[in-house]
């Protein structure tokens, strides 16, 4: 039988349609801000019924629930409400780690009814000294395997669903060795060690799948009955990945050597949306801080700068809840805006940090919720941003409510976790 080899004139017409599309595609968003359409943000202190909110016990005990509903219903559906316990193995620990400054362990959280458990293994580095120390710790979910945060040989690759990568031999969705700390970079590990606290990480995945399965996977499949899907206002993959963390923060209120009351959720990008949206709904967490989030994370819908809910819907339609697409051709009508997200951490202190070159999470729009949240912070006594105008790159701002703007791009550097720690320090010490 002969073969006929597809010509290399076939391969680089489909490549340049590729291109194309992509290009067309990119460049269907607005990133000019003279095109930005005029909009009036939901107010933050008028109650559903017309009420002025003028204290912390009206915000407490109507408009902030008001608010924690509206989003439950309307963006990143409903969770199940937590487990009466904990279960959980620890599988290693390793006291004399990183050059012996710290002590690693991995502990997985099995998740779900019994019999259907999902795995989450938590990674652990927590400072050695001073021995007897209670650390605050950062907690945070990764992208690739908890092997990809740290070159260590000792850290487990998950088992679980990776996207494939043909640069690291991903072809099966199981990890390789070749991912191990490639996102070492992310992870300022013996920054964050030397600086007294602990970080504790997961991988999302183990969580829930990253990809359109329908729920069937991860903790969707492990707590929804078999073959039935979320309803239109019950969890995306969002707040099942926040739920995870809860559920994280749930065991570190067992673990000897963390200050519980003093854990700060981290993300970056759909895990800063995911740390947003934990730190929102679960109180428990101490402080919050969102890395590059974007669109459904710190930036504003209603600017449609960058990335916008009919765009985010469409490309990734299990992140949110249904609801959410109601609005994908009129965004003017969510009764949220995600400045509220952000109020909803008030008192509590929260950073917002974006990048130069991350026009597609509109930085500005991030900026702008960040000082759009501030009159719940006033409530309580804070002052929220009070600058008016984005700072210029590199310029940290902001006290109980932070913000910067770093140079560069789409990323978590040394530079964030430098501001991280820093603001870490004033807060949580
Ligand atoms: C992009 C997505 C963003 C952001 C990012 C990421 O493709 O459009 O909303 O979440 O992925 O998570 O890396």
């Amino acid at each position: 039988m002969i073969h006929r080899s597809t010509t290399p004139g076939v391969y680089l017409a489909l490549l340049a349609t590729l291109l194309q599309c992509c290009i067309l595609s990119v460049c269907g968003a607005n990133y000019d801000e003279a095109k930005v359409p005029k909009y009036t943000l939901p107010s933050l202190l008028k109650a559903s019924d017309g009420s002025r909110i003028q204290t912390v016990s009206e915000w407490n005990s109507i408009r902030r629930p008001e608010i924690l509903t509206l989003f439950q219903d309307q963006v990143y559906g409903r969770a199940p409400s937590a487990p009466s316990s904990v279960t959980f193995r620890v599988d290693k620990i390793i006291e004399k780690s990183l050059q012996g400054k710290a002590t690693m362990k991995e502990v997985t959280l099995l998740l779900g009814d019994r019999g259907k458990e999902t795995p989450v293994t938590l990674l652990l580095f927590i400072p050695n000294s001073p021995a007897d120390g209670l650390f605050p710790a950062f907690l945070g979910l990764n992208f690739n395997g908890n092997h990809t945060v740290h070159p260590s040989q000792a850290i487990t690759p998950p088992s679980s669903w990776v996207r494939n990568n043909n640069n690291l031999g991903i072809t099966n969705h199981r990890t390789t060795e070749a991912a191990r700390g490639t996102s070492a970079s992310r992870w300022a590990i013996d920054k964050i060690i030397d600086r007294g606290y602990a970080l504790v990480t997961a991988y999302y995945g183990d969580i829930d799948p990253d990809f359109d399965d329908g729920f069937e996977n991860g903790i969707h499949g492990a707590l929804q009955p078999k073959g039935s899907k979320p309803a239109p206002d019950e969890w995306g993959s969002i707040a099942a990945w926040a739920w995870g963390l809860s559920r994280a923060l749930d065991y570190l209120t067992i673990d000897s050597r963390i200050d519980h009351n003093r854990v700060a959720v981290i993300g970056h990008s759909r895990l800063g949306k995911t740390s947003l949206w934990a730190g929102a709904s679960d109180p428990r967490f101490a402080l919050v801080i969102s890395n590059n989030s974007g669109c459904g994370g710190a930036a504003l819908s209603r600017r449609e700068f960058g990335e916008t809910v009919a765009r985010i819907n469409q490309s990734f339609p299990h992140w949110f809840c249904d609801n959410f697409q109601r609005y994908n051709n009129s965004v003017a009508s969510l009764p949220v805006d995600q400045h509220m997200l952000l109020a909803l951490c008030a008192p509590r202190p929260l950073y917002v940090a974006s990048a130069t070159a991350d026009r597609w999470a509109d930085p500005n729009g991030e900026f702008l919720a960040a000082k759009h949240a501030g009159p719940a912070y006033q409530l309580f006594g804070y002052t929220g941003i009070r600058e008016n105008q984005q700072p210029a790159p590199d310029h940290p701002i902001g006290d109980r409510v932070g913000y910067h703007l770093r140079t560069g791009k789409h990323n978590v550097t040394d530079y964030d976790w430098e501001q991280y720690l820093n603001f870490a320090d004033r807060h949580l010490r």
